[in-house]
């Protein structure tokens, strides 16, 4: 059984976390619409990554006999002024979850709760790659300009971005030929 301290500390992470997959959700749909399908299409991924985040989360309050309380999820943000702003934003928003992976690993320490740490010391790894990953898009948008060539080219990079399988995010797993 978990302790209700942690408890609530962990039953709001997956409030943040499904927050991370809304607001990548918005970016998607922002990129698309400035014809960057490519940069929509690694944030899709990306909603893929924030959504099973919120299930390992959810996945160990039950696994520990907890009775989860789901909360309000506010939509972050809806429009962005360029390509780099949504970039900037993303690292802006993954500090802010190194953050709370950070506050949650500090109760868990506090109240003894050794059965959490492999799963914070998971999240632990996983930010420095969420902030990596963001951080250099946002340099990489940065250096780029003006050059439309070189928004092109990165956009197409990012395009490349793999689903891990059997993704639901992943439109060839809802667009099926009738
Ligand atoms: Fe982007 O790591 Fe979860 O929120």
């Amino acid at each position: 059984m978990i302790n209700k301290r942690m408890f609530d500390a962990v039953n709001e992470q997956i409030k943040f976390e499904l927050e991370s997959a809304y607001i990548y959700l918005s970016m998607v749909g922002y990129f698309h619409a400035s014809n960057l399908d490519g940069m929509a299409h690694w944030l899709r991924v990306q909603v893929h990554e924030e959504t099973i985040h919120a299930m390992k989360f959810f996945d160990h309050l039950t696994s520990r006999g907890a009775s989860i309380v789901l909360l309000d999820v506010k939509q972050l943000k809806t429009t962005w002024k360029s390509a780099l702003e949504p970039w900037q934003d993303a690292y802006a928003h993954e500090k802010f979850i190194t953050e709370k992976i950070h506050t949650l690993t500090k109760i868990a320490r506090e109240e003894n709760d050794y059965t959490a740490e492999p799963l914070l010391n998971w999240f632990l790894n996983e930010q420095i790659e969420e902030e990596n990953n963001t951080d250099k898009i946002s340099r990489q948008v940065e250096m780029i300009g003006d050059s439309k060539e070189g928004l092109f080219m990165l956009d197409r990079e990012l395009g490349t971005r793999i689903y891990p399988a059997g993704s639901p995010f992943d439109p060839a797993a809802y667009n099926l030929a009738p």
